[in-house]
């Protein structure tokens, strides 16, 4: 009967711990013809009331995957990599073009429109959330 309660236990307090941060609206840009290089946007909800912060993010489909934002420096558009994302408790970040984003660098292999790339995203809690990025064009200016 112990063991039985213990392990209810352990997979409600798992249930509760990954409900605590949702991924929505995952996309990848599709790469310009001659770059390997992309930009990754999405939504984070932090379901929880503590703050939790994405500190990497992983794709097996990329040599490497890099947390940015883009900033004033100078009076000019700049983007710089960062160490980590917050989001405080009970709150939503959006990735998307002009601030936070993904960049994704050298493709190992080549990407095509609507295909769903695998991302993994690390928090600082130790959990990792997997999410499939729909392949998008980018949008004209
Ligand atoms: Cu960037």
């Amino acid at each position: 009967m112990r063991w039985r309660f213990l392990i209810v236990a352990f997979a409600a307090s798992f249930q509760l711990m990954a409900a605590e941060v949702q991924i929505i609206n995952s996309t990848v840009r599709l790469p310009l013809p001659g770059r390997s290089v992309s930009a990754g946007y999405l939504t984070i909800n932090n379901l929880s009331d503590q703050a939790v912060s994405v500190v990497a993010a992983t794709s097996p489909w990329f040599e490497k995957v890099e947390l940015h934002q883009h900033s004033y420096v100078d009076g000019m558009m700049r983007m710089q990599q960062i160490d980590r994302i917050v989001i405080a408790p009970n709150q939503t970040v959006h990735l998307q073009p002009g601030g936070l984003h993904m960049m994704l660098f050298t493709p190992k292999q080549s990407l095509a429109l609507d295909q769903q790339v695998p991302i993994e995203l690390q928090l600082d809690n130790g959990q990792k959330i997997s999410v499939s990025a729909v392949v998008t064009k980018i949008p004209k200016q």
